[in-house]
């Protein structure tokens, strides 16, 4: 039961009001001394590059109403191929729940009706996939540093992994499951959020129901979808093919800015 949110966590969750907890957020930065080493020991020039040349808070660029795509594809997993998911989807997913855990304070379980409670931000973006398309959406959701300041971080957190619901590629070790990762810097920036909605919808599953990560100067395989779990950790050299996702171990760029 510990790990459920408190009834007090939760209230003081949802009354914090949005700049409030956005402070938090950098100062959840500021007080994680390993960020400087992250920042220099960055494996990526890209990322190097771009936060030298945008800073680190520097966002991406947003549109206009006008500007969504009438159409917005579907790529890579379409339907998660899980029982447990399947399950989840029949109930409307209302007894999904996504798990906050390793290197936090508090870890957490949140319903999609507690994440909804949240103070949420909306945004309206374009999403560039690797295979030459593109599309402008419209997300709502919960921005990620709001949860990380409810779960607060250990130390030595570096990383949030997202663990997904679907196997993307068929294995016998279960190593074709998807799943990504960041580091702090674009976890708590502002537009990075777990967005619930698309286009004043509830995200469709095609689009990764109930709920997926936005990490909008990222490309877009980084754009987690069917979230399960987000575990903070301080490498992820132990997960899977050790590269941090699921495509990173099949050879793309760990910090895929656009
Ligand atoms: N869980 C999961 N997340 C995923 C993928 C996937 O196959 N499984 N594909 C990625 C890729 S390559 C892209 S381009 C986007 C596609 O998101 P969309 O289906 O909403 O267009 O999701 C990303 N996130
Ligand atoms: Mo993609």
């Amino acid at each position: 039961m510990s790990h459920f949110l408190s009834r007090r966590q939760f209230l003081v969750g949802s009354t914090l009001g949005a700049g409030a907890i956005t402070l938090t957020g950098c100062d959840l930065l500021d007080q994680n001394e390993d960020i400087a080493n992250v920042l220099r020991s960055a494996e990526s020039l890209t990322m190097k590059a771009q936060r030298l040349l945008q800073g680190k808070d520097a966002l991406a660029r947003e549109y206009g109403e006008a500007d969504i795509s009438p159409s917005f594809r579907v790529n890579g997993t379409s339907a998660p191929d899980s029982e447990q998911y399947n399950m989840l989807a029949e109930g409307k997913f209302k007894d999904w729940k996504l798990k906050v855990d390793g290197l936090v304070e508090r870890p957490v379980e949140l319903s999609l009706e507690q994440l909804k409670r949240l103070p949420a931000r909306t945004q309206i973006t374009r999403h560039d996939c690797v295979e030459g398309w593109s599309a402008i959406g419209k997300w709502t959701g919960v921005p990620l540093a709001n949860i990380l300041t409810l779960t607060g971080l250990k130390p030595n957190a570096r990383y949030v992994v997202f663990h997904c619901a679907d196997e993307l590629e068929k294995t016998l070790d279960g190593s074709g499951v998807y799943y990504e990762s960041i580091d702090l810097v674009d976890a708590v920036h502002p537009q990075t959020i777990l967005a619930y909605e698309m286009n004043n919808q509830p995200l469709s599953i095609g689009h990764g129901a109930p709920l997926r990560l936005r990490v909008e100067r990222q490309l877009g395989y980084k754009q987690a979808k069917y979230l399960m779990r987000i575990e903070l950790v301080d490498s992820f050299s132990i997960l899977w093919g050790g590269n941090g996702g699921f495509w990173e171990d099949r050879g793309y760029e760990w910090y895929a800015g656009i």
